[in-house]
């Protein structure tokens, strides 16, 4: 079975990381969206949270996993049996960072394979980092993310 990762921080999924998943599931047998928990780090949604969405916004794609993963990613990717790491690429600004993950990930073990797909060209500028901001000034992120995450935006900024 070809087995592929696509790891993230998913603070929150937008509809370009949604992109991503849908066209890696056509092209593995199972795609796992693994959201990272990092304990050191602050998110916005907790990892049961952006799980929750990442489930339901997937739940129609019959061939992706969400699961959640603390530590090296690696060995996260051994313990699935995966060899294909899928990551996205939106601009030369996320060149030099991924070249930095996938030679590294190369270095930990040269037989798992970083896949980059480049992204819709109708999100290239998107990233769960802007969302917010603009959502934390009641701005408009229709059409940005999902609806579920899109109330779940609004909920949380309501409460600060
Ligand atoms: N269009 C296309 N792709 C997109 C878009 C978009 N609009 N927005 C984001 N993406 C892509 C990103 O480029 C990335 O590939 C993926 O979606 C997830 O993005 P984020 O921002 O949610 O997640 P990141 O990049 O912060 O995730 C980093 C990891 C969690 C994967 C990384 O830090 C990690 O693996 N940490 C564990 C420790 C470890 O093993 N470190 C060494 C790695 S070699």
């Amino acid at each position: 079975m070809r087995l592929a990762v696509y790891p993230g921080s998913f603070d929150p999924i937008t509809v370009g990381h949604l992109d991503i998943i849908r066209r890696g599931a056509r092209v593995f047998d199972k795609v796992v969206v693994a959201v990272l928990h990092n304990s050191k780090k602050h998110p916005l949604f907790s990892v049961k949270e952006r799980t929750s969405m990442i489930r339901e916004v997937t739940a129609e794609i019959h061939n992706v996993d969400v699961d959640s993963f603390e530590g090296l990613l690696i060995d996260y990717v051994h313990g699935r049996n995966a060899s294909t790491v899928i990551r996205g690429l939106r601009a030369i600004t996320d060149f030099e960072y991924e070249l930095q993950f996938a030679s590294m990930m190369k270095k930990l073990d040269p037989d798992v394979e970083t896949l980059f797909m480049m992204t819709n060209n109708q999100y290239s500028f998107l990233s769960s980092g802007i969302v917010k901001e603009v959502a934390q000034y009641g701005g408009n992120i229709k059409d940005l993310v999902p609806p579920v995450v899109e109330r779940a935006l609004k909920e949380k900024y309501a409460d600060r």
